[in-house]
């Protein structure tokens, strides 16, 4: 019933225009572009139809009219072999092409899934969408991502390549202009870029989506599935982002899901070169979400915890010979020794060019002059996040789901003075006031994976309560207990 639903509630982006009549074809569907975006959509469904029918699978969607004149565009969709769809489902495609009604398409698809057995919910289906230069192929290819999303379990990944770039209305916005025109094989669209009147920080950039968990001024149900990133206004945090439904919900990727993925990149390289003798650490603070540290830790590394701060999880990082760190609000780095670099490009002279280990050295190489390692910034930050979903062939919603975020929730209190709060030194546990803590812990025992922590603010005139519990109400209604106690 929630398929449905959700169907239902997607195709209503796409009604259909009046007399279409459209056949599969010798190559998909081929029209004037500003028909099409519902046969897009619809045969993104039909693709992630086919993907779970031949789990596991991957299936191709291009969004092409060839040869045909630039007004006009297309679609046509690849079996695993890299071969045309399969004959046997033109017909299908020719139906729900042209059902002239939500109600009727689901219906169509019903029936379908039915006759051809095909069990969604548990399969895992992927789709890899691409198009060619025309100017309507975006928005068709953001139809063909809705469509594919909303049979549940399957995922399209983009290698089109395009994101969003939310600049906070700050510098970021701007240097990202710049950085544009040298990059080739990624399509950036910037907004919030200060220019349109927009003001720094208000409700746009890393800092406001982290904490509110909607979209930021300038995004909304246009930009479903599309990978979005926000930078915060000096443009030293970033943190990923995809519109999950037609509202202002979004998915968040944290500085926390930003640590994992250049985590687990850096292990796959050093896994490749069987290197033991290299410490690689990750850290942390105590803002991290719980499912992250579980995750890292589920991967074998060594987690270290610091106290809030670039400078204090710099130093720590500094202490391994590649030490990753980020902030869950977006800031962080990785790290490489001087010695470590060195010996890279040392064992990688003794290496046959092309070989697995030399690959490895190399992009550990490049990643050691890609990120900037001073301090880090939402730019290289950016790059690196890109080029690693590249590799790994993701989508930033196969990304998304390394591990799923406890929900959390983080107020601010103001108090008359908020040095009265004295932390221990991993800032987990309050001395003073006394008591405080004592009562803090109550509170945590009435939450199932329960976890609450006060703290004074080093920049604003506050304490900060972070609180996570197994649900969202529950995280809520815990930092709201821990804030009474505060004031
Ligand atoms: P304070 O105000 O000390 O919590 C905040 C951020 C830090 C860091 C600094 C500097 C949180 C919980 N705290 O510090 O991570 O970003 O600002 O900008 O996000
Ligand atoms: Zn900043």
């Amino acid at each position: 019933e929630t398929q449905i639903a959700s169907l239902l509630k997607s195709s209503d982006l796409f009604p259909i225009p009046q007399s279409l009549k459209l056949s599969y074809g010798t190559a998909g569907f081929r029209g004037d572009a500003t028909l099409l975006a519902s046969t897009v959509y619809r045969v993104g469904i039909l693709s992630s139809l086919r993907s779970l029918k031949l789990a596991p699978s991957t299936i191709g969607l291009m969004i092409t009219a060839s040869q045909n004149k630039v007004s006009d565009n297309g679609v046509k969709v690849s079996d695993p072999s890299g071969g045309m769809l399969s004959q046997e489902w033109e017909p299908f495609a020719d139906q729900i092409a042209n059902a002239s009604s939500p109600q009727k398409l689901v219906a169509l698809i019903r029936e379908f899934v039915e006759r051809e057995e095909i069990s969604i919910g548990d399969g895992k289906g992927e789709v890899w969408l691409a198009r060619d230069t025309r100017p309507s192929g975006e928005a068709l290819l953001r139809a063909a991502e809705i469509g594919v999303s909303s049979v549940s379990g399957c995922v399209a990944v983009d290698y089109s390549s395009a994101a969003l770039d939310d600049g906070a209305n700050g510098v970021g916005g701007e240097k990202m202009e710049v950085l544009k025109g040298y990059l080739r094989n990624l399509d950036i669209e910037i907004r919030n870029t200060g220019r349109d009147g927009g003001v720094l920080n208000e409700i746009v950039g890393a800092d406001f989506v982290q904490k509110e968990k909607v979209v930021p001024l300038g995004f909304g149900v246009n930009d479903v599935g599309l990978r979005c990133v926000s930078f915060d206004g000096d443009a030293d945090r970033l943190v990923y982002f995809y519109v999950s439904s037609g509202e202002k919900k979004i998915e968040l990727l944290d500085g926390d899901k930003i640590l994992s993925l250049f985590a687990l990149f850096v292990k796959e390289q050093l896994n490749v070169l069987d290197d033991g003798c290299c410490r690689l650490g990750v850290v942390q603070t105590a803002y991290a979400n719980g499912a992250s540290t579980d995750y890292l830790k589920g991967l074998g590394l060594e987690v270290v915890f610091a106290k809030t701060g670039v400078k204090r999880l710099h130093k720590k990082a500094a202490e391994f010979d590649v030490g990753i760190y980020f902030e869950a609000n977006g800031h962080g780095t990785i790290l490489f020794s001087e010695d470590y670099v060195s010996l890279l490009v040392d064992k990688r002279k003794g290496l046959s060019e092309g070989s697995d280990e030399y690959n490895a050295v190399s992009r550990l190489v490049a990643v050691s002059k890609l990120i900037n390692q001073a301090v880090g910034d939402a730019i290289s930050g950016l790059l690196l996040v890109e080029v690693v979903l590249r590799h790994m062939g993701w989508s930033v919603q196969k990304w998304h789901e390394l591990y799923k975020d406890l929900p959390s929730r983080q107020v601010k209190v103001e108090v008359p003075d908020r040095t009265a709060v004295v932390t221990t030194r991993e800032e987990t546990e309050a001395l003073r006031p006394l008591g405080i803590q004592d009562a803090i812990n109550g509170e945590i025992r009435k939450y199932k994976r329960g976890r609450a922590f006060i703290r004074p603010s080093g920049t604003e005139d506050v304490v900060r309560v972070y609180a996570e519990a197994s649900t969202q109400e529950d995280a809520d209604s815990l930092a709201d207990s821990v804030a009474q106690l505060v004031k």
